[in-house]
């Protein structure tokens, strides 16, 4: 099987030649309607994004590149970024190949470190992870090339290389902050002999004698990969590229956005929910105290973090794979089984207030508890790990837009007052 380079470059000609049929057979074909309230409501529903990566659908969930999450639990955040990019998983030869790539790009520069050293010590990790990503613009190939007047059917191979160098140092990068962030010193040497996640999860510095939690930060390297083109950091991502603004600008626009307590940063919330809970009754409450705690919070004007989804109306296929993980590794974990209450009970109080569309737990219910386990226990660093998987997902949208050429990102705003006004007219026609 071909490399990831050369696999894409076989790909992208045709690729290119299906966008350009679409647009002349099909241009003024209509797809899609849109009504006030999807104006004024996020545009929730609208279609006017197209993403090939990976596809939500509401009822089953994240599909990357056709095959359901769930059956792709198994497989390393490598072969789900060959994945992502190509539409094919590479066979051991590809894989090999790609890893060995990474590694050669894995060597953070020093001034990274320096910036890091130089923020405050209690700045938000996600704060740290993007302004590393950011700092590393400099070495932007994308950016160099287009100021020497790269051709536009080169694009995707500079925004590939910026992909691939951002992506090999994320793990080194993330890890160093956490040490840093845990107060624990200074970052532990990466072993070269391990793959991207198992690295990671090593350079986390934490006990791992089964090498559980290898698999688990593996696991939750490949679960959050991709949710998608609408998700928040992902259309951040799009529409910052969109400018041809370099991968490491794009990248790290999406991750800000990440860090939202509606959006990534929900895993830090929720474990601060489930832990609300253990100090509250002091271990494990009954199901009675559980819907007391519930409502109060909803009574309060929270939200209970990790319930409901924008697109999904089903339990989260990731948070089922992070189940049957926890099942497994730690069924009898505190923080586990508390997880397992909440999710017993929360999805029939928020039916019961009518107000969220999906009751159902996502992702984020259920990874931090996971993580807690293995002795992470700075949750405020969760989304650093989102992060870090987030990134091989918005870096192959970046790769696969910049091959087709994809124009800047420009929908038309409109005023209140034209929607009262076009409303208005078209009530008094009918
Ligand atoms: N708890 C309480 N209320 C909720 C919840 C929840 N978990 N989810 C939705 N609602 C409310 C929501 O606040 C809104 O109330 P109001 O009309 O007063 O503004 C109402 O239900 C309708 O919202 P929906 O249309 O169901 O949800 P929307 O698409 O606007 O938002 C989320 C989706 C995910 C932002 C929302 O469900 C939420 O805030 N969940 C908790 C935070 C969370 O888990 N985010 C993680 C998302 C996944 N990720 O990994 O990024
Ligand atoms: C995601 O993984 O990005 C989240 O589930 C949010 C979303 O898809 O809107």
């Amino acid at each position: 099987m071909l490399a990831l380079k050369e696999k894409l470059a076989q790909q992208i000609p045709g690729l290119r030649e299906e966008v350009r049929q679409l647009t002349k057979r099909h241009g003024d074909a209509v797809i899609s309607e849109v009504t006030v309230a999807q104006v004024l409501g996020g545009m929730r529903g609208m279609k006017g994004l197209v993403c090939d990566t990976s596809v939500v659908d509401p009822d089953k969930g994240l599909y990357v590149r056709g095959i359901p999450i769930g059956e792709l639990a198994h497989c390393l955040p490598e072969e789900i970024f060959y994945l992502l990019c190509t539409g094919e998983l590479p066979d051991s030869e590809a894989l090999a190949s790609f890893q060995q790539d990474l590694r050669k790009r894995a060597q953070i520069p020093a001034y990274v470190w320096e910036v890091l050293l130089a923020m405050p010590m209690d700045s938000h990790p996600m704060t740290m992870f993007n302004t590393a990503i950011l700092v590393m613009e400099r070495d932007s190939v994308f950016r160099r090339r287009y100021a020497q007047g790269m051709r536009k059917e080169e694009f995707w191979e500079a925004a590939l290389e910026d992909s691939l160098q951002m992506l090999a140092k994320l793990p080194a990068i993330a890890a160093g902050i956490y040490q840093r962030h845990a107060h624990k010193g200074s970052p532990v040497a990466s072993d070269p002999g391990l793959d991207w996640g198992a690295d990671y999860a090593h350079m986390l510095g934490l006990p791992d004698p089964e090498g559980d939690l290898a698999r688990l930060i593996r696991l939750y390297l490949t679960l959050h990969c991709d949710h998608e083109g609408g998700n928040v950091s992902a259309f951040t991502c799009h529409t910052v590229g969109s400018a041809l603004s370099d991968p490491y600008y794009a990248v790290s626009a999406g991750l800000n956005g990440l860090a939202g307590p509606l959006h990534g940063l929900a895993n830090q919330e929720c474990l601060q929910f489930v832990l609300g809970v253990r100090e509250r009754f002091d271990g494990v409450p009954t199901d009675e105290q559980l819907r007391e705690y519930a409502w109060n919070a909803l009574k309060e004007g929270h939200v209970i973090p990790g319930y409901g989804h924008a697109v999904l109306r089903i339990t989260d296929p990731r948070f089922t794979a992070f189940h049957q993980f926890g099942e497994q590794v730690c069924a009898q974990d505190e923080m586990f089984r508390i997880v397992d209450r909440v999710f017993a009970i929360v999805p029939e109080i928020l039916r019961e207030q009518g107000k969220a569309k999906d009751p159902w737990p996502n992702v984020d219910a259920i990874s931090g508890a996971l993580l807690y386990h293995f002795g992470l226990t700075q949750f405020d660093y969760y989304t650093v790990l989102f992060g870090v998987s987030r990134a091989l997902g918005m870096c192959a949208q970046l790769i696969i837009n910049r091959a087709l050429g994809t124009p800047i990102t420009r929908p038309k705003s409109v005023s209140t007052d034209w929607i009262k006004a076009t409303v208005g007219q078209t009530r008094q026609a009918a």
